[in-house]
């Protein structure tokens, strides 16, 4: 067995980037199999720090194959510009980036029409990265998408030309007022995609089994969070694909018993951008420190992000739909200078002290249950072994294995490589 998945836990923001990269060096294939744009995966190496949208978080090493997997979907105006990115690092991804011809693909439209809808909805918006997500998937679903392996079809330009001409229409119902060039758009589009035809394209789910077949190793990377999956996240206010771990299976054509492990990565806190409930979420100077400490703003949008104490029944529920079998703990520097530390152990749902996940975590209905434990004032940012952290902290770490029976393996105490401590 070959293929070990990392996922996102909470809601996105974990930290997901850093450890990709430190465990490539591991791995020959590291594949991305869902979302697109709307990631934004930050590495930090050599006083230098990237951010990575769509392409896999292995391309900074030179011996791993990075794929895009039929799951992702991709703009090609955000691609290329996040190739033009890399020159800089002289990487040959002609050699070491490949597509599947299955993904499919952002067209300017499907950023208009995201934009259309969420303007629609006023303040039920979803608080979209309105990079065109939504719309995309929604044309896979529907059956009118237009995927990589069409830029190899001589009439793809006419399946555009359709495709745009609905959505314009589309756009117009939603009587609101969105201001665009398309012209311009188009033109930017369609040199973005002649790029784009110079990287390889495959069958992804023939190159990936093949490989396992073979004995190559695969990671593959999730983006955004498990909180925000379509199915398991806090519907609506999610993103249109599948984040958690089924999503790799469809989202490169890899079968369920390929998978070994699966690391769950959470940050020691709780963050979220957008809209949409969040039980933990703090509003007083408590919540403020956090992200003022953890520079809590988005990779993609440069958002706020809200923020709060860890969630344990957010965290617990995670784990089991993922089958988490490593966790990994981001950001425990930043809990560093709290006098206490809470966790929230149970939710007080309409009245009543549950212990599970349920359908409606709003507000009206979910008041978090807080379990205390004692904080620490130790700077971690310059440790490097498991000895050498605070006693509170080990206590924090063992409370949470504890309690969602999984180990606890990594904890990051720095966005830099060398800041990660394993146990
Ligand atoms: P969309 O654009 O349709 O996917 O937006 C729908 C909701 O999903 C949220 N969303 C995110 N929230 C946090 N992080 C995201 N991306 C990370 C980043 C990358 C990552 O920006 O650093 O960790 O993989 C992300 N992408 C989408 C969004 O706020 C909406 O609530
Ligand atoms: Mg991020």
């Amino acid at each position: 067995m070959a293929v070990d998945l990392l996922l996102g836990l909470q809601w996105g923001d974990e930290g997901k980037g850093k450890i990709v990269d430190v465990l490539t060096k591991d791995y020959d294939i590291i594949a991305r199999f869902q979302g697109g744009p709307n990631a934004g995966h930050t590495l930090e190496f050599d006083g230098i720090k990237h951010v990575l949208r769509t392409i896999p978080s292995g391309i900074f090493h030179k011996e791993s194959v990075n794929v895009i997997g039929n799951g992702v979907v991709i703009d090609p105006v955000v691609f290329v510009k996040e190739l033009e990115g890399l020159d800089k690092f002289k990487i040959d991804y002609k050699k070491t980036l490949i597509v599947s011809r299955k993904a499919h693909i952002i067209i300017p439209t499907h950023r208009l029409l995201d934009a259309a809808s969420e303007t629609s909805k006023g303040k039920a918006k979803i608080g979209s990265t309105l990079k065109g997500i939504g719309p995309t998937y929604m044309d896979k679903t529907g059956r009118n998408g237009i995927r990589i392996g069409d830029l190899e079809l001589e009439n793809w330009k006419e399946k555009y030309r359709a495709l745009a001409n609905k959505h314009e229409s589309m756009i117009s119902f939603y009587d609101v007022a969105i201001e665009y060039d398309l012209e311009e758009l188009e033109k930017e589009f369609f040199a973005a995609v002649e790029k784009l035809k110079e990287l390889q394209f495959i069958d992804s789910e023939e190159y990936l089994n093949s490989a396992i077949k073979e004995g190559q190793t695969i990671l593959a990377e999730g983006a955004q969070g498990s909180l925000l999956d379509i199915d398991f996240g806090t519907y609506p206010f999610v993103t249109s694909s599948n984040t958690t771990a089924a999503g790799a299976c469809t989202g490169l054509g890899i079968a369920p018993n390929k998978v070994k492990e699966v690391y769950g990565i959470f940050k020691a806190y709780t963050t979220r951008v957008g809209s949409g409930p969040f039980p933990t979420e703090l509003f007083d100077e408590v919540g403020l420190k956090m992200a003022k400490i953890g520079n809590e703003f988005g990779a993609v949008t440069g958002r706020p992000r809200r923020c709060g104490w860890l969630d344990l029944i957010a965290l617990k529920y995670a784990v089991q739909v993922n089958g988490v079998t490593q966790l990994m703990m981001m950001k425990g520097d930043v809990l560093s200078g709290f006098k206490t530390i809470n966790v929230c152990t149970a939710y007080k749902y309409k009245g009543e002290i549950i212990n599970h996940f349920p359908y409606n975590i709003e507000p009206e209905n979910v008041t978090p249950v807080y379990t205390e434990l004692k904080g620490w004032n130790e700077d971690l940012t310059g440790m490097t072994e498991a000895s050498q952290l605070p006693q509170a902290l080990n206590d924090y770490i063992e409370f949470l294995e504890k309690e969602l029976e999984v180990p606890i393996k990594i904890v990051s105490v720095g966005p830099d490589r060398t800041q990660t401590i394993h146990r």
